[in-house]
């Protein structure tokens, strides 16, 4: 019996291949890294759109930088604060939408040296401080928003209140202050480890294509997110939308999700929705474990310091990479395609991790699939004995399906999400089709199916284009299940209309068409957090009465192009279909 790769194995090699580039090499090993946003909108300390969202006028706005005045502003206590956490890299805003460069540039003289009583260059610090502490330094760019320079033009969120947009001749800001200021930070603040740009809706192929070979000219080893540019497959690695988790199998190159710690990027007093460090634990572990980085934000004060309850969360979850470390840098993500109800798996030749939620902690063991490697050795990374866990592993001639099932202590070892290290024989085999784990519930992802092309728009008459997925998954256990529809709906949308046409599901000669309702929250997913809520919906019932390789269409208009030529991360979509989640109803 063989099973179609489902599309999974390809990426999964390219993955790895991608991480054997040297230039991306340190990046992919360091997983976990520090964002900063900081800078004059601090001290009104409403967010980093406050200016745009008050259209603040310029001559207003910039007298922000004569009270901008961080005296406690302390370069090594920022970089140990992302040492103890656990984290490798930090990306700091050099400039961004405000226009505020926080460094000392020439090229523009509305920058934290020249413009403030401060004076000091905090960037200049921060290069020092992260040289001595063996942290990358990174700098975040808005190469495209600039509400502060008359002839910076975006897409859809420009200043206007100043500004007339027919009178913008975007180049004098793109060749007078962007590439200007690229080459003052690329040249003056020695190794730069990638620079991170941010909504370039509207900039064209041709500048952005500019700008990357201007970054390469001056720093060459200097990676680039895939936002520079809204057109596909730009830069050296693709950022997911902010505070969004990537699905697994989803993209061929490295990616990083960037996250807040509450729902605000820059320093606020009206947001106090803090993740706890449980909950950051859980998400970190969750990105890592589909191979992805997490580039985890604080929002500095306008005095200079890291806001204490940013601070204590960041040590809390340090404790947690300190102790699991061999389960994170230059670990590889799961070789499976499938979510794990329990938490999350990392693996290294001769290793694999099992990130088990404490609160998933499974009494009677644990058991996996897809190990074909013998396991020598099982034991808790937090138990410093490392005393050794029983298991026992088998063979499914028939379904050609391997098991380990590992007999847990009772009791979680380490607080939150507690590791389990699996010492393995030779080189590491696993069997990466698309197969049912024997635990738990059993999620077909979207990535993983075969997408077609089932009807194409007809706009006339306002009908969108219907796609569908095919899953071709191996079954371990028949019997009848329950099909939940798995979608993360955006916080400011009503459900109704989001699933414009009953979705379709059919497989071994059944066939359900159902609109799909907002049925059950689903609070618990560490894959989704503001500003979306994971939502199922009941969508029926399927038997399967033979175990062995199935097939599963789903037809959707939301089941979006999976070669899109543009991406535009500043319209986060209304819902996100993610995937079908089959839980077995007959025990
Ligand atoms: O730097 C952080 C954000 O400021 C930036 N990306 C992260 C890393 C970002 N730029 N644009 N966007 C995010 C999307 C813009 C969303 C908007 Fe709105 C919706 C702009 C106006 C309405 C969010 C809500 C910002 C102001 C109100």
């Amino acid at each position: 019996m063989g099973i179609s790769k489902a599309g999974s194995t390809g990426q999964e090699e390219q993955n790895r291949t991608a991480e054997r580039d040297p230039r991306k090499a340190w990046w992919t090993a360091a997983r976990f890294g520090m964002f900063i946003h900081w800078g004059l909108y601090a001290l009104p300390a409403q967010g980093e759109w406050i200016m745009y969202a008050q259209k603040t006028p310029v001559r207003e706005y910039e007298k922000l930088a004569q009270r901008f005045n961080p005296t406690e502003f302390d370069a090594k206590a920022w970089v140990a604060l992302a040492k103890e956490a656990g984290m490798r890299y930090i990306v700091i805003t050099a400039k961004h939408h405000d226009g505020f460069a926080m460094y000392g540039s020439k090229a523009d003289p509305f920058n934290i040296v020249d413009a403030t009583p401060f004076g000091r260059d905090p960037l200049k610090e921060l290069a020092e401080a992260c040289a001595e502490a063996g942290i990358v330094l990174c700098f975040y760019y808005s190469h495209v928003i600039d509400w502060h320079h008359p002839h910076a033009l975006h897409k859809e969120h420009n200043n206007t209140w100043d500004y007339k947009l027919e009178e913008k001749r975007f180049a004098e800001y793109f060749e007078g202050k962007a590439k200007p200021q690229l080459k003052e930070l690329l040249t003056e603040y020695g190794r730069v480890g990638l620079l991170w740009f941010d909504t370039a809706g509207g900039l064209s192929e041709e500048d952005s294509k500019d700008i990357v070979r201007h970054v390469r000219s001056l720093q060459p080893d200097c990676l680039i997110n895939s936002r520079v540019s809204h057109f596909m497959g730009m830069g050296d690695f693709v950022s997911k939308g902010d505070n969004e988790i990537g699905m697994s199998g989803e993209d061929t190159r490295p990616w990083e999700t960037p996250m807040t710690l509450n729902q605000s990027w820059g320093y606020t007093t009206k947001d106090q929705v803090w993740k706890t460090a449980d909950s950051l634990i859980k998400k970190l572990v969750n990105v890592i474990g589909k191979g992805g980085n997490l580039l985890l934000n604080v929002g500095p004060m306008p005095q200079g310091t890291i806001p204490e309850l940013s601070a204590e969360r960041l040590r809390e979850v340090g404790e947690w990479t300190g102790r699991n470390a061999e389960a994170i840098y230059g670990t590889d993500g799961s070789p499976f395609p499938v979510e794990l109800e329990w938490g999350a798996l990392t693996t290294r030749p001769g290793r694999v991790y099992l990130h088990v939620h404490n609160d998933k902690w499974p009494a009677n063991g644990l058991r996996l699939g897809g190990i074909r490697n013998r396991v020598l050795r099982a034991y808790c990374l937090a138990d410093q004995s490392r005393t050794e866990l029983e298991f026992e592993q088998a063979y499914d001639e028939e379904l050609e399906l391997h098991t380990l099932e590992i007999r847990l202590p009772d009791e979680p070892a380490d607080q939150y999400v507690s590791v389990v290290a699996l010492e393995l024989e030779g080189e590491n085999d696993f069997d990466r089709t698309l197969t049912q784990m024997p635990d738990g519930v059993f999620q077909l992802e979207v990535p993983h199916a075969k997408i077609s092309l089932v009807r194409e728009a007809d706009e006339e008459a306002g009908i969108p284009v219907i796609r569908g997925a095919e899953w071709t998954f191996k079954l371990v256990k028949p019997g009848t299940y329950e099909l939940l529809l798995v979608s993360f709906k955006r916080h400011d949308q009503a459900w109704n209309g989001l699933y414009p046409e009953p979705i379709l599901l059919e497989s071994a000669g059944q066939v359900i068409a159902v609109d799909p309702r907002e049925d059950l929250a689903d609070s618990d997913s560490p894959s989704c957090q503001h500003p979306y809520t994971a939502v199922l919906s009941r969508m029926g019932q399927f038997t399967w009465d033979q175990a062995g390789v199935h097939t599963l269409t789903l037809l959707s208009s939301r089941l979006k192009d999976p070669a899109p030529k543009f991406t535009e991360i500043w319209h986060a979509d209304a819902v996100k279909l993610r995937a079908l989640r089959l839980v077995r109803v007959d025990g």
